[in-house]
């Protein structure tokens, strides 16, 4: 009997999308080894009518279709008594808080977790206040909520205790956190025109730390200036950031 398993419910139309990309790699074998378990559930199993009708249209008129609230809460409530006392509900959506690895951290603590996908315009109001969190995946229009799901649950289960082979990886990643990354080689030194650069070679790991670190804040001023200004850079990177202000000035 494995401890720290989890317990994840996806509630879907689509229950043939799971576990899709997640039964391989990382995450496929955190599910082999059972440090996690993912179920999908069909919201249709929990129409009572003939039609298995999930959706009606909208009071007060307009186009497209709501998810009917009888079989959400039905599926809801199957899953809840299937989970453990202190797991989450999450709605995915569109309108959701945009999800982020602070978010993956702390629902990598819950016992299980309960994702709600939907599908047409959204879902009857009356389910959606009923949910402890609204998450959605960025600004641009998907299908449906499976893929934010899933990439969800991928970001969280390598997250488990044990499932990542290294545990260093997490470590460094919470030690270079909010940079990107500096720019990575391996051997061949010489490879199309192309050299490594002679710091990575000269086995001085002083300058090799200082390298990557200027190296990382070159692409963050460059790609991601917003993380620059939501975590300021400290007395290190000042330092560096002067030399990259310097190296610019040399250019023109
Ligand atoms: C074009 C329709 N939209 C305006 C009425 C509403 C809409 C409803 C449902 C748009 C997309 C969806 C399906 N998407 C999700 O369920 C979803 C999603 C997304 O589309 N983008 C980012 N994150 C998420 S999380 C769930």
């Amino acid at each position: 009997m494995n401890e720290s398993l989890k317990q994840y419910i996806v509630l879907t139309l689509f229950p043939e999308m799971f576990p899709g990309p997640l039964a391989s790699s990382i995450t496929g074998r955190a599910l082999d080894q059972n440090h996690v378990g993912i179920e999908a559930i069909n919201i249709r199993d929990f129409t009572t009518d003939k039609h298995r009708v999930v959706d009606d249209t909208p009071y007060g008129g307009g186009s497209g279709m709501v998810m009917k609230p009888e079989p959400l809460s039905a599926a809801l409530a199957a899953a809840r008594a299937k989970l453990p006392e202190g797991s989450p509900s999450i709605l995915m959506t569109p309108q959701g808080e945009p999800f982020s690895q602070a978010r993956a951290h702390e629902l990598a603590q819950a016992p299980g977790l309960l994702f709600v996908c939907g599908r047409y315009e959204g879902i009857d109001e009356r389910i959606r206040q009923t949910f402890d969190l609204e998450l959605s995946v960025g600004d641009y229009v998907l299908s449906g909520g499976e893929l934010p799901a899933m990439l969800m649950m991928d970001a969280i289960i390598r997250l488990l205790p044990g499932v990542l082979g290294n545990p260093e990886s997490l470590s460094e990643e919470s030690f270079q956190r909010h940079r990107l990354e500096y720019p990575q080689y391996t051997r061949p030194a010489q490879f199309q025109e192309g050299e490594v650069p002679a710091v990575l070679l000269s086995g001085n790991h002083a300058k090799i730390r200082r390298w990557r670190r200027k190296e990382s804040l070159r692409r963050t001023l460059q790609r991601r200036p917003d993380l620059l200004k939501q975590y300021p850079p400290d007395k290190e990177e000042q330092e560096l950031l002067r030399e990259l202000q310097a190296e610019e000035e040399a250019k023109s």
